[in-house]
């Protein structure tokens, strides 16, 4: 796949193409972070790699630098909003609760999450 290929019937695709509304965070040449449509946390964003992966587990594969920055992005929306610390989660396969096969990377801050399940 080229660089920042979309797929045609993606949703991320549509959201980073901005054929779908979405409420932005975050964006550069290679992520697009967006609020969560169902939010889980106080600030709750999703960091999306700009070329379509189907999951984290691809993007770690095919270039482990974009998985990288996705952390850093992740880092910097929580050193904006609580204090740097946050929590990460890459559901990654429909029976680990993937809905959106487009690689994404929950971003779950802004309050004290040690009472939240995982
Ligand atoms: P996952 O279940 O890990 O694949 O996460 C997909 C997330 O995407 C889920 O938390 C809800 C969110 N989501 C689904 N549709 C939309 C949408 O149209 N807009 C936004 N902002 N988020 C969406």
């Amino acid at each position: 796949m080229s660089e920042q290929q979309t797929v045609d019937d993606c949703l991320f695709c549509k959201i980073i193409a901005g054929q779908v509304p979405s409420n932005k965070v975050y964006e550069d040449e290679r992520v697009y972070a967006f609020k969560d449509i169902e939010p889980k946390a106080k600030v709750h964003v999703l960091v999306v790699p700009k070329q379509h992966y189907a999951n984290i587990a691809k993007v770690a594969q095919a270039d482990p630098e974009l998985l990288a920055h996705m952390v850093e992005v992740a880092q910097g929306i929580a050193d904006q909003t609580y204090r740097g610390q946050f929590r990460l989660i890459c559901n990654t396969g429909e029976l680990a609760g993937q809905s959106v096969f487009h690689a994404h990377a929950h971003v779950l801050t802004g309050e004290d999450l040690r009472d939240l399940p995982m």
